[in-house]
């Protein structure tokens, strides 16, 4: 006998999902599109994060938030260094970003000079997608180097995301990843998904996220 514990589950995943709707209600009212950020560790998310409020700080200003697992702040102090304004998370330890966390940061940070919120979540495939956070939409970066098999063994992720980011594809020479093997996989579990294949790196791509993010926010 111990049907306690799924329902004591439910209850924190709602109690974390009405404070993830007054977010959103709160970034709606101010006119901030957001993004949930999530990818493995090494992706690229910062990477993104930087390039993104590089090129478009001067027309939309972009705010960070940054959740990682210790006191460490180098993800936030980079976007910093790009144009972003940035809040640190540290997590404690936990694996994922809760909705409580994100409010908590929304609070330091300059709302009403931002147009752009990004959230970047803690590196990690597994749970992060179940914790609403009130961000608008969800972001999953998968990296060449990764590998190709990534949407067969993390369902839930690919199938609960808005948009997906290839990134590294500089990188396509010299690894082994078969890109319709991967992208018949995306298909499966989130038909017709937005994706973008970018190098960080090099540039490549970018300027069709860049586009996108510009159209939601015109
Ligand atoms: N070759 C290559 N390396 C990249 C690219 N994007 C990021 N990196 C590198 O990958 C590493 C991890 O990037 P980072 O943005 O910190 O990933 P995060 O842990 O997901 O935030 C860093 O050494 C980056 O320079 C890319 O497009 N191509
Ligand atoms: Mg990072
Ligand atoms: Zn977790």
């Amino acid at each position: 006998m111990n049907p306690v514990r799924i329902p004591v589950v439910e209850k924190v995943l709602s109690a974390n999902d009405s404070v993830a709707a007054a977010t959103r209600a709160q970034l709606d009212a101010l006119g901030i599109f957001s993004l949930n950020l999530m990818a493995s560790p090494g992706a690229g998310k910062t990477s993104l994060v930087e390039r993104t409020a590089a090129a478009l700080k001067g027309s939309h200003p972009v705010g960070m938030v940054n959740g990682d697992t210790s006191e460490a702040a180098f993800d936030a102090e980079r976007s910093q260094r790009a144009g972003a304004l940035s809040v640190h998370i540290n997590t404690g330890g936990k694996c994922h970003l809760e909705a409580a966390m994100v409010r908590d940061a929304l609070a330091l940070l300059p709302l009403d000079q931002i147009r752009l919120l990004i959230i970047e979540n803690v590196g990690n495939l597994v749970c992060p997608s179940a914790w609403q956070l009130g961000a608008q939409r969800s972001v999953l970066i998968a990296s060449i180097p990764e590998g190709d098999d990534k949407p067969y063994k993390y369902p839930k992720m690919y199938s609960g995301v808005d948009v997906l980011v290839i990134n590294k594809i500089d990188l396509l020479p010299y690894v082994d990843f078969r890109m319709d093997y991967f992208r018949r996989g995306v298909e499966t579990l989130n038909p017709g998904l937005v994706t973008f294949a970018v190098s960080c790196r090099t540039g490549e791509g970018l300027d069709a996220w860049f586009d996108w993010l510009r159209s939601r926010m015109a």
